[in-house]
């Protein structure tokens, strides 16, 4: 009997160990651990705050009086307490927009917060936002831009080392970022130390962002570098805040027509939604909307903040898309984010929490048509453990594989989140999914390019005991990190 029980052991043990299998290869170029971090937040705001806001502008001209910027009631805690009640993970102040005035006391330009009454010329408000995300638990990032209407240098190379070293002093005082944004306005007209005329530049070449690149790289390692062409995260090429039905979280930027190079403000950004399937570089899209009509305050705008409802679109067409949300946020003259918004932000976060509370598929026994080597360590128990990189594996040779999620008791819902380990690349091109309804399977719902996520909102609410995820289209095995269902 001992020798039955002991022979019974070793087979035990051989079938284990021959169920040892490695895991899929990795397809198509990869995320960097920066990108992981960036694709794990989600959702961000963007912080529009300059003498700008106290003219009731969208782009000053450069030559606003620094007096008129005092907000007696500034507090980047009211601020940054909303952000965190609306779910978003980081914060990107605009440290300097076109109208040149840098919010940190700078000793590059004299056009600079330590020339206003706030904090009696003491203050900064760069330093002030970035300990309020850390004290929260934020991310912290900075938007510095190029463009500059102030300068009395602009469009000479003397400007361009101003702006590096404004890019320095950034770096080097708000402890680790992680996102350098950089956008590629250029209008042209401007104050320019009273000049006030137009300047124009090559965008292509001016501004020396391969350079400048390469500083923020080794001055910032952990920041995602933000423009139409990356390097870390693509513009989404609107400002609607809607990521393409397709959006590959890869891409390969396109020169304008005549052009050699692709820069920021000068690609065809028109491809930026969609990105580009087995493009050269991982580049996700970032989604940017402001929570109101324009980017700053004005008081005529308070009936423009978005709805909690719009807001979750704009998540399904972002976040859903494998995009981050960068939503646009803009103190009033007080320094206080407005009631509307408040409110807004709030109600979002709770509608956010109460859709994705309760996911039905961890309550469904689960059916895989493979298993890759059989092994549970890829098996369907990791699409529902909350962890984005542990996943659900086929052989190599099985591109089409089948889940079906089964319950006990008829269950409603509308809304499929799926996720891939990314860190295995973008593999799934595309997936339908089938409910039980009358005894036979029906189509109610399908994706393409899966990515760190896909939301699928079916067109109406499905009731049933069955559904089934068919992987219609995949140039290599599957590696599925998480199947999530909820009803909203
Ligand atoms: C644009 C700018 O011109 C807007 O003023 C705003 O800052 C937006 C986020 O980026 O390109």
């Amino acid at each position: 009997m001992k020798k039955i029980i002991s022979l019974l052991w070793i087979a035990a043990f051989l079938v284990s160990a021959s169920a040892q299998v490695s895991a899929p290869l990795p397809y198509g170029v990869l995320p960097s651990e920066r990108q992981l971090k960036w694709h794990e937040m989600d959702m961000y705001v963007l912080v529009h705050f300059t003498p700008t806001t106290f003219e009731d502008k969208e782009w000053g001209f450069g030559d606003a009086n620094p007096s008129i910027f005092n907000p007696t009631q500034f507090d980047a805690g009211q601020i940054i307490k909303a952000v965190k009640s609306g779910g978003f993970k980081g914060l990107i102040l605009v440290s300097k927009h076109h109208d040149g005035f840098a919010l940190w006391p700078t000793a590059t330009t004299t056009y600079n917060i330590s020339k206003s009454p706030w904090r009696n010329g003491k203050g900064d408000m760069v330093k002030e936002f970035e300990q309020a995300c850390r004290n929260n638990g934020l991310r912290f990032g900075v938007y510095c831009s190029p463009w500059d209407r102030n300068n009395p240098v602009y469009g000479t190379y003397d400007y361009i080392r101003i702006y590096r070293d404004q890019l320095k002093e950034l770096y080097s005082r708000y402890g680790t970022l992680f996102m350098s944004w950089h956008d590629g306005a250029n209008g042209g007209d401007g104050y320019y130390g009273g000049a006030k005329e137009s300047r124009k530049i090559d965008r292509t070449t001016y501004y020396g962002w391969d350079t400048t690149w390469v500083m923020t790289r080794k001055m910032q390692p952990d920041a995602s570098i933000f423009s139409d062409v990356g390097w870390d995260v693509r513009w989404v090429g609107n400002e609607r805040g809607e990521a393409g039905e397709t959006s590959w979280a890869t891409n390969t930027p396109v020169p304008l027509e005549g052009k050699e190079k692709a820069g920021p403000g000068e690609v065809r950004d028109d491809l930026n939604p969609t990105g580009t399937r087995n493009g050269k570089y991982w580049m996700p899209a970032e989604c940017d909307v402001p929570l109101r009509k324009g980017w700053f305050f004005h008081p005529a705008e308070n009936g423009t903040v978005k709805s909690p409802e719009k807001l979750f679109d704009l998540y399904l067409k972002s976040v859903g898309r494998g995009a981050c949300l960068d939503l646009g946020i803009a103190p009033d003259t007080r320094g206080l984010l407005h009631e509307n918004d408040v409110k807004a932000l709030g109600d979002f976060g709770i509608l956010l929490k109460k859709t994705f509370a309760a996911d039905l598929a961890k309550t469904a026994a689960f059916k895989a048509s493979n298993i890759r080597g059989n092994n549970k360590d890829f098996g369907v128990k990791q699409l529902t453990d909350d962890n984005r990189y542990s996943y659900w594996a086929t052989d190599d040779a099985v591109k089409n594989p089948e889940l079906i999620l089964e319950w006990k008791t008829l269950q409603s819902f509308n809304l499929v989140r799926l996720r891939e380990n990314i860190k295995l690349g973008q593999r799934i091109e595309a997936v339908e999914l089938d409910a039980w309804l009358d005894g036979a399977w029906v189509k109610v719902g399908g994706a393409t390019s899966i990515g760190a996520c896909r939301i699928i909102q079916l067109d109406k609410k499905v009731t049933t005991t069955k559904c089934r995820l068919r992987v219609t289209q995949s140039p290599v095995c599957v590696a599925l990190s998480e199947i999530g269902i909820f009803n909203r």
